[in-house]
């Protein structure tokens, strides 16, 4: 049986592997910062505890493959990748007193050593609407936006086919160092934009049967485009959303939830950490009778890395994009 990392745990292990990276002789490493070195440890092993708890090997991977191109940024090589992760399996072995974890690791560091980091091609399209945003041109990028609904593109090809691969550029642009954060903002308050001009354009109501959704995503979690997203394709099909938004302490998603009673929860979440609060909130859901015949849809990057988690965490059903919610909100109710 594995037992997870805990956070005192995560700091030990953290400043022993800190330690066994500066042992090395190596002109390299002088330049790298100590408390750099060891905030991106303690970020691993915090990451590497709650792949832990869900058992998702794929969280891990993914995390190990998402640094790998982070630090390649940095100039960190893969030499000295592989010698952090040594430093770190090192430390788990000397601080934890149970050999499952270690070879968790180990299998997942095994698993991406020698794969490929792939670059997903951006369309003509996606091209233009991004130089617009990088040379900070919203007029541009919504004149852009405004052409392509002219030439009749319809709203779920633009969402789908050009602002989310955008933002997905966008943000391997800044994983790479090659722009700054100011310049995700600006593609984030752009694109907001965007939607919002192109929902105003729109009347279109399938009929969907005076169904309800609250969509949030809790505290911490940043990210609420892709769920903002959800809710406009829901709006089309009729269905009544309230969209809060993300960074929400779980009671205060509880505590709407019991005020509005909405056929259906959708939650959100783009950055793994935040798992456990989402567990907690389902917990305290299932908890109340006023709220059983309610279901929760999951979904956002962390479900789509590893979809299976939708079962470990007690959802109901999870969707991979804003297309298939809405398939998936048919199949629930
Ligand atoms: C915009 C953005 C931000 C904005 C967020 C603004 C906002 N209000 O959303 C800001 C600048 C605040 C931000 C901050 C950070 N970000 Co950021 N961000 C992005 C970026 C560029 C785009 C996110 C996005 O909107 N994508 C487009 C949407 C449409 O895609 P989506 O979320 O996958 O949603 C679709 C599906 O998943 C699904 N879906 C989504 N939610 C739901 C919910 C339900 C119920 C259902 C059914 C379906 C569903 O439907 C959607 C539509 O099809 C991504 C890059 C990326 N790969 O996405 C990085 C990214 C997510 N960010 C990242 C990081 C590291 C951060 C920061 C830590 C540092 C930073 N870059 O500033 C902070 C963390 C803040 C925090 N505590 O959360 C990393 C995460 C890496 C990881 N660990 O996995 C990414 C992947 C960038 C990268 N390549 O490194 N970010």
């Amino acid at each position: 049986m594995m037992k997870t990392i805990d956070g005192n745990q995560v700091y030990t292990i953290a400043r022993t592997a800190s330690s066994f990276f500066f042992q090395r002789k190596s002109t390299t490493i002088a330049t790298e910062d100590y408390q750099q070195i060891y905030n991106a440890i303690k970020d691993l092993l915090t990451l590497l505890s709650c792949a832990i708890t869900f058992r998702s090997i794929a969280l891990l991977e993914h995390y190990l493959l998402w640094l790998k191109l982070r630090l390649g940024a940095f100039a960190i090589t893969d030499e000295l990748f592989k010698y952090k992760m040594d430093c770190i399996r090192r430390a788990l072995e000397a601080e934890l007193d149970q050999k499952p974890a270690v070879y968790f690791f180990d299998e997942a560091v095994k698993n991406v050593q020698n794969q490929e980091i792939t670059i997903t091609p951006i369309d003509e399209n996606v091209r233009t609407y991004l130089n617009y945003i990088m040379s900070m041109d919203r007029e541009g990028a919504l004149h852009f936006i405004e052409s392509m609904m002219a030439s009749g593109m319809n709203m779920h090809s633009i969402y789908l086919n050009i602002l989310e691969p955008a933002l997905y550029e966008t943000g391997r642009l800044w994983q790479s160092r090659v722009i700054d954060i100011y310049q995700e903002h600006y593609a984030t308050a752009v694109t907001h934009a965007a939607m919002s001009l192109i929902m105003t354009r729109l009347k279109e109501n399938n009929g969907g049967g005076g169904l309800s959704v609250i969509a949030a995503s809790p505290s911490g979690e940043g990210h609420d485009l892709g769920l903002r997203m959800v809710c406009d394709f829901f709006e089309l099909e009729g269905i009544h959303t309230f969209f809060l938004g993300c960074n929400i302490p779980t009671e205060s998603i509880y505590k709407s939830l019991v005020f509005r009673k909405p056929d259906v929860l959708c939650l959100s979440l783009t950055l793994p950490e935040f798992l456990p609060d989402v567990v907690a909130l389902i917990h305290m859901i299932r908890a109340n009778p006023v709220l059983t015949s309610m279901k929760i849809l999951v979904g956002g990057q962390v479900f789509n890395i590893d979809p299976v988690l939708t079962e470990k965490i007690g959802a109901d059903i999870y969707a991979g994009s804003a297309m298939d919610a809405v398939k998936q909100m048919r199949v629930l109710l």
